[in-house]
């Protein structure tokens, strides 16, 4: 059971504190960092942990990195990936890594600013009745920067509304990057059986999270734009993006659920159908 986040308590052991861990994936986010970490640990969650998932970023992402990771004795982790780079690769790794380290619940959120820190507590306070907080710019009370064009709100709409026809998903928001998970939610994802590399791995686990009938709560958030740096997204990871759906529908689609979020086992269903 999770505990209320200022209370900072696991309920029925009172004696641990709730480990929350952030898995935070950057790439060439030099400028963003120290910022985002600094307000992280503003928070009043005495026993907040972060990995930062770095993929060699040019920039010296990696080295600010371990920079802070030894200004915050213990509380920060700096995973480098070698290879090829992605962020559904590198969230999977990261995840792996929070799991672990025996985190209670965890969070992803972008490095850029665009998620508030200030909103982590709110997502944690959600997963007291959920198992998979989604910060969300399409519920009521959602937002996305009021710099943004028609043409940029239109282009993040339609991402949104396409993945969520082809897969028929409820979650309004099928494209947030801004979750919180119960231990046992992301244990009952499976890290690997993810098959997305790039951005579309918030889709899946998505589709993942509804297949399985885990309990989702959509908590409104205000998605500023990045005032630094660039985006990492292009022509090429969207088109990606958009295939990836058919493999993702194709990997997962015959996942079964019962009442509770627990799976039934994939032979059982196919006897009983
Ligand atoms: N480790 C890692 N992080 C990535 C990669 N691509 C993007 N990111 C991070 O993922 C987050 C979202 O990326 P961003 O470029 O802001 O995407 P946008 O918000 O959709 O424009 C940021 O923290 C990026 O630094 C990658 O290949 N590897
Ligand atoms: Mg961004």
């Amino acid at each position: 059971m999770l505990a209320h986040p200022e209370s900072g308590r696991i309920k029925g052991n009172e004696s641990r504190p709730l480990n929350v861990i952030i898995v935070i994936p950057t790439y060439n986010e030099v400028r963003n960092l120290a910022p985002l970490v600094t307000r992280l640990f503003s928070l009043p969650m005495p026993n907040l942990r972060l990995i930062i998932v770095d993929d060699e970023s040019p920039d010296g992402t990696g080295r600010l990195a371990d920079d802070l990771a030894a200004g915050h004795p213990g509380r920060v982790d700096v995973l480098h990936r070698r290879g090829r780079r992605g962020l559904g690769l590198a969230y999977r790794d990261g995840f792996r890594w929070a799991l672990d380290l025996g985190a209670d619940a965890v969070i992803q959120m972008d490095a850029d600013l665009s998620h508030a820190p200030a909103d982590v507590p709110r997502l944690l306070a959600a997963l007291e009745d959920c198992d998979v907080a989604v910060g969300s710019r399409y519920v009521p009370g959602g937002s996305t920067d009021d710099q943004w064009g028609a043409g940029r709100q239109a282009l993040s709409w339609s991402a949104n509304v396409y993945a969520r026809t082809l897969l028929r998903l409820k979650t309004r928001d099928a494209t947030a990057g801004f979750k919180g998970w119960r231990r046992t939610a992301l244990e009952a994802v499976g890290i690997d059986r993810i098959i997305s590399d790039g951005y579309v791995i918030e889709v899946e686990l998505a589709y993942i999270s509804e297949r399985l009938g885990l309990r989702i709560r959509e908590v409104p958030i205000y998605f500023a734009d990045r005032r630094e740096g660039l985006s990492k997204m292009s022509a090429r990871n969207k088109i990606e993006g958009a295939l990836g759906i058919f493999r993702i529908w194709l990997k997962h689609h015959k996942i079964r659920a019962v009442e509770g979020g627990e799976e039934v086992p994939q032979s059982l269903t196919d006897r009983t159908r």
